[in-house]
């Protein structure tokens, strides 16, 4: 039993501890300055970037070209199929290419814009180093792997509590 707890809590360690490494992806607040934080980011194709509403106003991601939408429906007099505060949106982009968005609830005056480069060939610098914008803070997935490897070293140390406690 003991052993068993180990082994868990140690897998949670190294998922924290991976999750550490630089992320393929990229993060951008929507704040209720109206505003996408950073309004420019940089990816390598195959990146996916992560929207989070960081404040109460809903926004919305939505491509000026209609290639990728956040929230079909979301319009300012209809909020409810918006990103509400707290929410979030991820995208992988594939392809190469300048995707410029807005926000369907404030308009055009609320916009960014996502540049996917071609390739990989960033040799050990991680996708920050493609020039451009560096990435901002972990991305959505570096969060889940974070919360799974937090969760496991709490599962694993919950079951040494019970284990001991059964043999008591
Ligand atoms: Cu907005």
């Amino acid at each position: 039993m003991r052993l068993r707890f180990g082994l868990i809590a140690l897998a949670g360690t190294c998922l924290i501890i991976l999750s550490a490494a630089p992320a393929m992806a990229a993060s951008v607040s929507m704040t209720d300055a109206l505003v996408y934080v950073p309004s420019t980011v940089t990816i390598t194709a195959g990146d996916s970037v992560t929207w989070t509403n960081t404040g109460s106003a809903p926004h919305s991601v939505t491509a000026d070209d209609g290639s990728f939408n956040s929230s079909p429906g979301c319009t300012p007099s209809n909020t409810d199929p918006c990103i509400q505060g707290g929410g979030t949106y991820t995208r992988t982009f594939s392809t190469a290419g300048t995707f410029a968005y807005h926000c369907l609830v404030h308009g055009t005056a609320m916009s960014g814009t996502v540049i996917v480069q071609a390739g990989a060939t960033n040799p050990g610098g991680g996708t920050g180093g493609t020039g451009g914008l560096p990435n901002t803070g972990p991305g959505g997935t570096t969060m889940i792997m974070i919360a799974v490897g937090a969760l496991l070293v709490v599962g694993g140390l919950a079951l040494a509590l019970v284990a001991r406690r059964r043999r008591a």
